[in-house]
């Protein structure tokens, strides 16, 4: 299969799942803004996705799988072990994507990528998330992964967005079992694994 991503965006939750389950891929790097292009051979990215954004999942029977919560759900039902998205708690599973899809990353992301828009966006969308962050950091408080022991499609998603915060200069002191749990999850080998694949020459030659 292969993941059209962007660095920095929320293609990385993909990714990540891709990374913790070991499942082959070949990345295909994607300059996303008012031209997007896919890097390398220039193609008009838009064909592929009309609204130009990542991530885009390309199986390898040449179906193309659009939306983030599709694709981690795909990639989650790839898990021998079942445990990344476990059947039996598929509602709370969907509960988070939507949360994190609806109320976190489309109030971080219009801002963060368009600078276009200036920063009175930026003050909104700080405003809005901290509450909501505030809800994610009480659950945390009492699980170490949204879902209780496991690391699921949820924490690699929730890891993608809520790491935003950094660039939105938005403090987690507030909520510091969420800032523990992003440590949690920088420290595993996947996102290391993800990070450099996403800077490898190959990704890089043609940005
Ligand atoms: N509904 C899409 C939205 C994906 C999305 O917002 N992608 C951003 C990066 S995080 C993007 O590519 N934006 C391009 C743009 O805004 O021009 C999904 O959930 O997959």
């Amino acid at each position: 299969m292969k993941l059209y991503y962007t660095p920095g965006t929320c293609s990385f939750a993909a990714h990540l799942v891709i990374r913790e389950l070991g499942l082959p891929v070949e990345l295909q790097r994607v300059r996303i803004g008012p031209n997007p292009i896919v890097v390398g051979d220039g193609r008009d990215y838009r064909q592929l996705s009309p609204l130009g954004y990542v991530p885009l999942l390309e199986l390898d029977d040449g179906r193309l799988l659009r939306e983030g919560v599709a694709i981690l759900s795909h990639l989650g039902s790839q898990d021998p072990s079942g445990r990344i998205a476990p059947e039996a708690r598929r509602i709370e599973l969907l509960s988070w994507l939507t949360y994190i899809a609806t109320e976190l990353h489309k109030t971080y992301s219009p801002w963060l990528f368009h600078p276009e828009y200036g920063d009175q966006p930026g003050q909104v969308a700080r405003e809005r998330l901290v509450p909501r962050l505030a809800l994610v950091d009480r659950h945390l408080a009492d699980h170490p992964f949204l879902l209780g022991e496991d690391f699921s499609i949820a924490d690699a998603y929730l890891f993608t967005i809520a790491d935003w915060s950094r660039a939105l200069k938005l403090s987690l002191d507030a909520t510091p079992h969420l800032a523990a749990y992003l440590e949690r999850i920088r420290a595993r080998p996947s996102v290391a694994e993800a990070l450099q694949a996403e800077r490898a020459p190959q990704a890089q030659a043609a940005a």
